[in-house]
């Protein structure tokens, strides 16, 4: 009796030795250690994806200053009064408890500090939250749809129509070497160090626009124009996905962003049959200030309109048709102004 429990104390012990060993190898052996990859996911990481956008560099020191130290410290405060609870106060070393069972300022202490602890993060919170919303003036506009199960792809300013963007099939994910489930057959292209403002929406169910080195989540909604943005501070493939539940193929539909320079830019944009708006004066050939302002300002005002129309509005088939095609009808009318 006494050799068997033995005997399987030390198996337990080996056991668990070597789980340990296992967990701390397969830990050491992450790329993580090294670099996490750009625009994509790690195999093996545990950080979030490195960032290549502002609001994503805001999130991830949100996350990596104020929320990471907090759960750590509350965690080990917790995980101390226990211990200390365990060994001060267990039958042997405690052998007559206490026979009171409340103390107000233990009471007003464990009320006060966790409104004041919410209180701080919701500051640094709402500052992220007005980073997202203070879009700066976007220098291009996309139009993302999401539809069951593909992303379609709109230009207004380029005057590029919308095209459709699926999963690329496994076998030539193989054979281009870029990741299954990630690539796409047509990407979106935007050059690098400009504002892009995304509008999102939807043709049929809920989906949601999401790029986690540019800081992107943000829903399509049928019949709702919602609007983010980013700005890649480096060329490269970026990948993203859908992020909401959206039927059977909602794993298969990838969101891939080509960030370019700006003369790859104008030569895809010519590839698609659009044109490069001018934006300024001198860029502007033939076009004046004037002009330019005001197919810009016409784009604005119609999603503005659209968006505003959209909160308040009963979600019947003709409020749903107008926020979806007001920014499509107003930039069209920008070329026609040149
Ligand atoms: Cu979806």
């Amino acid at each position: 009796m006494e050799l068997g429990s033995n005997a399987l104390r030390t198996a337990r012990g080996a056991a668990a030795s070597s789980v340990l060993a296992v967990s701390l190898g397969v830990f050491a052996a992450t790329p993580s250690w090294a670099q996490d990859l750009m625009g994509q996911p790690t195999p093996g990481g545990i950080d979030l994806q490195p960032a290549a956008s502002p609001l994503k560099y805001e999130a991830i020191w949100f996350h990596n200053v104020i929320l990471l130290p907090m759960c750590i410290g509350i965690s080990l405060l917790v995980l101390g009064l226990l211990g200390w609870i365990v060994i001060r106060y267990n039958k042997k070393s405690n052998p007559t408890p206490a026979r009171w069972s409340h103390n107000t300022l233990i009471e007003v202490i464990w009320t006060v500090m966790p409104v004041l602890i919410l209180v701080g993060i919701s500051l640094f919170s709402f500052r992220l939250l007005f980073a997202y919303h203070d879009m700066p003036t976007p220098d291009l506009t996309v139009k993302a749809t999401g539809n069951q199960w593909n992303w379609g792809y709109e230009y207004p300013d380029q005057g590029i129509s919308e095209y459709i963007s699926n999963m690329l099939p496994e076998d030539e994910a193989k054979a281009r070497n870029v990741p299954y489930r990630l690539a796409a057959d047509e990407p979106i292209v935007v050059p690098v160090g400009k504002t892009v403002r995304v509008l999102v929406t939807a043709s049929d169910v809920i989906h949601a626009f999401a790029l986690p080195a540019f800081g992107l989540k943000t829903d399509a909604v049928p019949g709702r124009v919602n609007e983010t943005w980013f700005r890649a501070d480096r060329t490269g493939v970026f990948y993203g996905q859908c992020s909401e539940l959206c039927g059977v193929d909602h794993a298969f539909m990838p969101i891939e962003i080509h960030v370019v320079t700006e003369a790859q830019f104008a030569t895809w944009v010519a590839s698609k049959g659009g044109t490069m708006t001018p934006k300024s004066p001198e860029q502007a050939p033939g076009g004046t200030a004037a002009q330019v302002a005001a197919g810009t300002d016409g784009a604005a005002t119609a999603v503005d309109a659209a968006a505003a129309a959209a909160p308040g509005a009963i979600p019947t088939a003709q409020t749903a048709t107008t926020p979806t095609s007001a920014p499509t009808t107003a930039p069209a009318a920008a070329p026609a102004a040149q």
